[in-house]
């Protein structure tokens, strides 16, 4: 079978069912497709309907993760999919470009009638965001065997509800997520298309580009203890103003970030009692540091950690920190990567590969599965906010790109990849 004889993705087909997802469960506020809220169960119910349409039904694992298969001459499956959860107020893309794209991919082989030379499995990945509970990557994590349950379920989101007793209410035990990697004796390899979420692609003159890898994480919850006192008469000499602590380390985050070549965000920052009368008594950060390579990703979390105790001690404030969770840098599988390239250079006209900075499921899962994804451009390099966009031209050159390093994979010979798990 040569690729010129498999099925095509209606990519205009994929846009429009992006669309309305973006109709039922985003708006001018962006996508509200929270993990484990109404909202985020309401696109899950789309991608249900969308399936049945195509006449494959789903599942759901021990994590929460949603799978469909469509029976090929072949096993291992060829597992394809994202997220449909977004960050609050986030893109209409980010996450639903690659399980809608899946769902393409399954709908025109079996408009097609013809049957996969290999099969293919969909996956809708649980909670990627990470966006209320630190955790990014839950369902891929429990899939790959990292998901740390007795810590990942006493984590508490802003309102301090457990995470194990939220992802209860959607009927998954955080102590049994685990088990979701029984799926992984069926699959051969993942393939994950993903809008960049960057400027790299956009001012490079890209459609598509392969990925090499994602960046190590460190999370952390650093608390800053001060002493909590009045506004007007604490005088500015003798306050322990944990706020203030707070803010310095952020500020000197940044300068470790530039200087290590890596990214340090301090994505929320809490002041409390957080009122205008009263010199803050604590400070609670949440910092999220990156690096592409493992052993300068140690050095700049030790510097990190060392800046937010030196602004604690200036400050005469205490200092707790909190390991809230992490990942290691990966590379993507050689062979795989490989092929997307090459996928990239027959419909998107260009040959390129670029390290995320993002994270991504796929990340998890290249720990026990060979991996390859394909990125779209992100206009503005904006994404995790409701001006994210991306043209329909370039969606479509990247839907099909994917499309195409899917059919490399389905008609490939032999073992998909070198490295087997
Ligand atoms: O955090 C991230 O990089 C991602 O978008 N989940
Ligand atoms: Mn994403
Ligand atoms: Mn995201």
């Amino acid at each position: 079978l040569t690729a010129g004889k498999c099925p095509q993705i209606d990519a205009a087909r994929v846009i429009a069912d992006l669309r309305e997802l973006d109709r039922r469960t985003g708006g001018p506020g962006g996508a509200r497709r929270l993990a484990w809220t109404d909202e985020w169960r309401e696109a899950r119910a789309l991608l249900g309907e969308l399936l049945s349409q195509i006449g494959i039904s789903s599942d759901r694992d021990e994590a929460g993760n949603v799978w469909a298969r469509l029976e090929g001459d072949e096993e291992p499956a060829v597992a394809i999919g994202s997220h449909l959860d977004s960050v609050p107020s986030g893109g209409w893309l980010d996450g639903a470009l690659g399980v809608l794209a899946a769902a393409g991919v399954m709908r025109s082989w079996v408009s097609s009638g013809q049957r996969p030379p290999r099969s293919l499995a969909l996956v809708d990945w649980a909670d990627e965001e990470g966006a209320r509970f630190g955790h990014s990557l839950f369902g891929s994590s429990a899939f790959s065997g990292t998901f740390d349950a007795p810590h990942a379920g006493e984590l508490c989101d802003q309102t301090g509800q457990r995470l194990a007793d939220v992802v209860a209410a959607d009927g998954v035990d955080s102590r049994r997520a685990l088990e979701a990697g029984r799926r992984r004796a069926r699959l051969g390899c993942y393939l994950e298309l993903h809008i960049e979420q960057g400027p790299v692609l956009e001012r490079r003159g890209l459609r598509a580009a392969a990925v090499s890898g994602c960046v190590g994480i460190e999370r952390h919850r650093c608390r800053f203890i001060g002493q909590t006192g009045h506004a007007g008469t604490t005088p500015m000499t003798s306050r322990r103003d944990a706020g203030l602590a707070a803010c310095a380390a952020a500020l000197e985050l940044e300068q470790i970030a530039v200087r290590c070549a890596g990214t340090a965000t301090t994505g929320s920052l809490t002041l409390r009692p957080g009122i205008p009368t009263a010199v803050p008594g604590e400070a609670e950060m949440l910092v999220d540091v990156r690096h592409a390579e493992a052993a300068q990703l140690h050095v700049m979390l030790q510097a990190v950690l060392g800046a937010a105790r030196a602004a604690a001690d200036t400050r005469r404030c205490g200092l707790r920190v909190e390991r809230v969770w992490g990942i290691a840098p990966i590379e993507f599988d050689e062979t795989l990567v490989v092929l997307a390239r090459e996928a990239c250079a027959e419909i998107a006209g260009s040959d390129f590969a670029l390290r995320s900075g993002a994270l991504h499921d796929a990340a998890e899962v290249a720990r026990v599965l060979p991996v390859a994804m394909i990125f779209a451009p992100s206009r503005g390099g904006i994404s995790h906010a409701p001006e994210e966009d991306t043209s329909d031209a370039d969606l479509t050159a990247a839907i099909e790109t994917f499309d195409r390093l899917c059919t490399k994979v389905l008609i490939s010979r032999g073992p998909i990849a070198e490295r087997v798990a």
